[in-house]
């Protein structure tokens, strides 16, 4: 299995050969590590260039050829970060109305998913999203909601509900039903990096080589999610960064993720205030870890990653629009002033 790993580059001067990166319209490839040395692009079999180079299907009506931004909106009492703040019904529907200013999509999730978290019953997971889902859409906010869940039945719920895609921390491993369900409605999917379940998962933290080993288990994922009749344009797949992961195996993915490119499918990354940055950055409160998230952010999307799952969307958003600015190699494509 190919476990290239493009270096991406940005900005000019961008050479003739230099291929657009997964879609991209701002960072492009001419050559890739293979076991340590660097290889050309021009050598490499077609079927390899394309596969690290071709633009990637659209996901719920939104253009892949530069980083989405996917705006986080926990209705958990306990999740880490936001700590509760958007519980109410009517708080949650007042944020995302500002985060759709700045979001592509909506990410609501009904159970916390931190290391240690306790697994919260369907019936408590459909009463904290359901709602939430149909408060918005009845107010008329029309942005794409992605349902994280990894229950089908929760998945089920909120589709009906408005929701137009599954966030599935465990690729499918957790529900047997969650694969039937994502095929039968036809809806993307994201196909998330994790080793057992959120209260045991950092006793799990042991690899090899965790570039390789997550790369090979969400190219399993990938096949298992084919085999159950999802369509190869409907999948999206992310490295699950903190998922029975330290400090060291986080920046060894965060350092490689153009490796998982290989795997043709539109990439998905979610370090926002995570633990890591707050071990690195110096900074204790989720929101304080901000400055840090929004670094990781850009790094990402330097390295060509097509969607960031993000809590600060104002703040990413406007990072990402100078990124864009200086990044992108057509100089007539920024309008400010
Ligand atoms: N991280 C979290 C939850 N869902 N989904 C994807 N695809 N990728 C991620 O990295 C990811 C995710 C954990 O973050 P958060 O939702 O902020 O916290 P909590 O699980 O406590 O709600």
């Amino acid at each position: 299995m190919s476990r290239l790993r493009p270096v991406a580059m940005t900005g000019t001067p961008r050479p003739a050969d230099a291929l657009p990166l997964a879609g991209s319209r701002c960072v492009w490839w001419r050559e890739a590590l293979d076991a340590g040395a660097l290889r050309s692009a021009s050598e490499m079999a077609p079927e390899v260039r394309d596969r690290f180079s071709g633009a990637k299907p659209d996901v719920c009506g939104l253009k892949l050829d530069r980083p989405l931004v996917m705006g986080i909106l926990n209705t958990t009492p306990d999740s880490f970060s936001d700590g509760g703040a958007h519980y109410a019904l009517e708080d949650a529907v007042r944020r995302a109305r500002s985060m759709s200013a700045e979001a592509d999509i909506l990410d609501i999730g009904g159970e916390s998913t931190r290391p240690g978290a306790k697994p919260v019953s369907v019936q408590a997971e459909i009463t904290r999203t359901v709602p939430v889902i149909r408060a918005i859409r009845g107010s008329g906010i029309a942005t794409p909601i992605s349902i994280d869940t990894r229950k089908a039945e929760v998945a089920a719920a909120a589709l009906d509900a408005g929701a137009d895609m599954v966030n599935d921390v465990t690729a499918l491993r957790y529900d047997p039903e969650m694969a039937a369900l994502v095929a039968e409605r036809g809806v993307p999917v994201c196909l998330m990096h994790s080793v057992a379940d959120p209260e045991t998962m950092q006793q799990h933290a042991r690899y090899d080589d965790v570039v390789a080993e997550v790369h090979d288990h969400l190219a399993e994922r990938i096949a298992v999610a084919r085999s159950a009749g999802i369509a190869r344009d409907r999948l999206i797949v992310d490295p699950g960064i903190g998922f029975g992961k330290v400090l060291e195996h986080n920046l060894a993915l965060l350092r490689n993720l153009t490796v998982f490119h290989g795997l043709g499918a539109p990439l998905l990354l979610g370090a926002s205030r995570k633990r890591f940055i707050g071990t690195i950055g110096g900074a204790d409160a989720g929101a304080e870890r901000m400055p840090g998230s929004v670094a990781v952010a850009l790094h990402g999307a330097a390295q060509g990653v097509h969607i960031l799952r993000v809590h600060d969307t104002a703040e990413t958003r406007q990072a990402l629009s100078l990124w864009e600015a200086l990044a992108g190699t057509d100089e007539g494509q920024h309008h400010g002033a």
